[in-house]
């Protein structure tokens, strides 16, 4: 089946879910690493990208309780959680004023109190400040939450908010497809289904999204295949999404605590398998203060190419989960030098992956590097 399998990858086939499975449970590294890397070289060639980008996380607290989540306090804890106030949030977007980002990135906790309507005015205050600036916010779980208050429907909210300036979606909160294991890690937040009508609507509408698979934690791997095949399958339809953005689950401080995180062969074969399956998504990215800045480098030679952003220090949610970067921020020129280093060409992109600085030639120019 190996043999077969290759033939396909190489011949630009698609694999089928029974294939993928079979990588799951036989391929070894080296040799995902090799099929991987074929498919990411076809489609990005030896770019590694990046932005520059900050996030936003306006409260932690949150009406639903995942299992897996560390960063929530639950509404009745509300005295050991955060709630930026409006003004926070603009000073926060005002200290980047003479900084040259390109994406803000929003996303937090389902708050009872913070609605539609006052997400709505707060994108409209934030484009006053930067109009610049491309807003990638809220994952569908705070969406579906948003509509359903505000009584409006998927394709009505999400009008409105792009009428404010939100231009994209974040891949966020779609966990593990599968419904029973839903069940057990995050039940009450948005459906599977739910999800994925979310960013079909969205797509509908012309905003971009990109998705997200939470892996390493009870689910098996036909969860994984079946979770990344309804991904696909919405692709094929709609052709929205950019990036597909593997989460590792992280234990620390969770109720799932007990439950062992994978081991870095496992993250780096996860991402191989999804570089070959995923044929119709253009991008596949490993977030680094996820994994920490050494498997992101390794992970550029198994079908990643694409690391995310600066940050700068500006999102708590994996520091709180036990991830190796504990005040995530890489200046531009740490960034670059990452990925030099893992043998790539660097390369600054826009949210929706228009090339901004292509670092390889400007260094070859002489211009200088900042
Ligand atoms: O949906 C929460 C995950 C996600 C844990 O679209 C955890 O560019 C691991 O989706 N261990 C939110 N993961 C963050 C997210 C994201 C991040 C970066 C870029 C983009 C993008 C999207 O974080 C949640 C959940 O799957 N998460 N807790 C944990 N203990
Ligand atoms: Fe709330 Fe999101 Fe954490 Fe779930 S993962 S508890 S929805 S903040």
């Amino acid at each position: 089946m190996l043999n077969s399998i290759e033939q396909k990858v190489l011949g630009k086939k698609r694999i089928t879910t029974d294939e993928c499975l079979y990588l799951y449970e036989n391929a070894e590294l080296g040799y995902l690493g090799k099929l991987a890397n074929y498919v990411r070289e076809q489609k990005n060639g030896n770019y590694a990208y990046f932005n520059r980008n900050f996030h936003i996380e306006p409260t932690n607290i949150c009406v639903f309780d995942c299992k897996f989540c560390s960063y929530s306090r639950l509404i009745k804890n509300k005295e050991d959680g955060w709630e930026m106030s409006e003004e926070d949030i603009l000073n926060k977007v005002r200290s980047y004023n003479n900084q040259p980002i390109t994406e803000i990135h929003i996303v937090g906790g389902v708050h009872p109190h913070m609605g539609l309507q006052y997400f709505a005015s707060l994108i409209k205050k934030i484009k006053d400040i930067r109009p610049d600036v491309h807003i990638k916010a809220f994952t569908a779980v705070e969406l579906e939450y948003m509509c359903r208050k505000a009584k409006v429907s998927y394709k009505e909210g999400l009008s409105i908010l792009k009428e404010h300036g939100q231009n994209s979606l974040p891949g966020g909160g779609a966990e593990i497809f599968d419904e029973e294991i839903r069940e057990k890690i995050c039940k009450d937040k948005a459906t599977t289904a739910q999800w994925l009508e979310i960013h079909e609507t969205a797509h509908s509408i012309g905003m971009p999204s990109n998705a997200t698979m939470l892996y390493g934690h009870i689910e098996h791997y036909m969860h994984r295949v079946d979770h990344m095949n309804r991904l696909r399958n919405l692709q094929d339809k709609t052709g929205g999404f950019n990036t597909f953005i593997p989460l590792k689950f992280r234990n620390k401080d969770n109720q799932m605590s007990h439950v062992e995180e994978v081991s870095v062969v496992e993250d780096l074969r996860n991402y191989a398998i999804a570089r070959v399956f995923m044929d119709n998504f253009p991008h596949l990215k490993a977030y680094w203060p996820m994994i920490g800045r050494n498997t992101t480098q390794i992970s550029l030679s198994f079908g990643v190419d694409d690391i995310d952003g600066t940050i700068d220090d500006s999102t708590k949610i994996y520091s709180m989960a036990g991830a190796e970067e504990s005040n995530p921020a890489l200046s531009t020129n740490q960034l670059v030098e990452m990925i030099k280093q893992a043998g790539r060409t660097p390369v600054e992109r826009d949210t929706l992956y228009n090339i901004i600085k292509n670092y390889d030639i400007i260094s070859e120019i002489g211009e200088e590097v900042q």
